[in-house]
């Protein structure tokens, strides 16, 4: 795939930040979405395509009201389409629960997979006292889970959580979430020693059922840290040993043996009902020293309840 044929796009004022971490954390030239209401959240972007939703006297946002920023989204379906246009893939960021996010971000995922690009979602739910928001994001998560085709849920309590761990404010715990853009856009990007593409990714998304990802990584000599990582993901709750169908993209540095990408899926397939499609692939990276870090794309997961 090329850079072009990748976007990452964030929505409202989260989406936006954790959209241009990814971006300089992400060695690729990926093209760059920021929409929001508040002009705020434009600074800094450096070469990104940007939609303002808001107009001047409103310049603070949609003030949580998702069906005008829906609307107004709507309204830039063409100025979209343009930006869509060489797009495969779009990688769509965004904290649900305001205004922006919750009402632009499955009107763009519609307008995306109108335009025939795999849509990857990856959405934060608000933190658990915040009711009301919680109530708003929940009707933007239906409306963005039944269009994207992977909507990965994310907790901004286990977020915070794990920010605080590291000594960052929870705005900037998105290290997580760079990680995950970083490793899917090297997927499908760099020649590995076996390829993933886009097609690959498909087949895994088409299966019936939640999909979400993971990103973990640890030593090379020890696979359970590399799986026990990945499993420290902020993610709502989901049980992913259910998954029927897996993606592992395993990665590592110069010195990594065929060995350790075999323990390593080994490990992630283990976790797994017996009879679940894997699809691996597998890369080198010279900038991994002494580390296998290991992307994966779950699917086909039942509802627990
Ligand atoms: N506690 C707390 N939570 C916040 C704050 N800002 C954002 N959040 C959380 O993050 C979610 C998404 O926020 P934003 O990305 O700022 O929302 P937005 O899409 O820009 O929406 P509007 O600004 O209302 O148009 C919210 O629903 C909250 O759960 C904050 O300052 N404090
Ligand atoms: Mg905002």
């Amino acid at each position: 795939m090329d850079a072009e044929q990748i976007l990452i796009a964030g929505v409202g004022g989260l989406g936006c930040a954790w959209a241009k971490g990814a971006q300089s954390r992400c060695s690729s030239d990926a093209g760059v979405l920021l929409i929001d209401a508040d002009d705020v959240s434009f600074e800094g972007a450096d070469g990104a395509h940007l939609l303002r939703l808001g107009h001047t006297l409103d310049s603070v946002g949609c003030a949580a009201l998702p069906p005008l920023a829906e609307q107004r989204m709507r309204g830039y379906s063409a100025l979209a389409n343009t930006i869509l246009e060489p797009v495969e893939l779009v990688i769509l960021l965004t904290g649900l629960g305001g205004g922006t996010g919750t009402g632009a971000a499955h009107e763009f995922a519609r307008q995306a997979r109108q335009s025939g690009a795999l849509v990857l979602a990856v959405a934060a739910m608000p933190f658990e006292v915040q009711a009301t928001r919680t109530e708003i994001a929940r009707l933007g998560l239906q409306r963005l889970e039944h269009i994207a085709h992977v909507t990965v849920r994310l907790s901004l309590d286990r977020l915070a959580r794990q920010a605080r761990q590291q000594g960052q404010t929870w705005q900037m715990g998105a290290e997580w979430i760079e990680d995950l853009v970083d490793g899917l856009i090297r997927t499908l990007m760099k020649m590995g020693l076996i390829n993933l593409d886009l097609m690959d990714l498909r087949a895994i998304v088409d299966q019936e059922g939640e999909a979400t990802m993971l990103v973990g990584s640890g030593r090379p000599d020890d696979p359970e840290s590399i799986l026990q990582s990945a499993m420290m993901a902020p993610l709502s709750a989901l049980d992913v040993g259910g998954a029927s169908a897996c993606l592992i993209q395993v990665e590592g540095g110069l010195g990594m043996t065929i060995g350790q990408v075999d323990a390593v899926a080994n490990i992630f397939t283990d976790a797994l009902d017996d009879d679940a499609q894997v699809i691996l692939g597998a890369r080198v990276s010279e900038d991994l020293e002494d580390t296998i870090r290991v992307v994966t794309l779950l699917a086909g997961i039942r509802p627990s309840d």
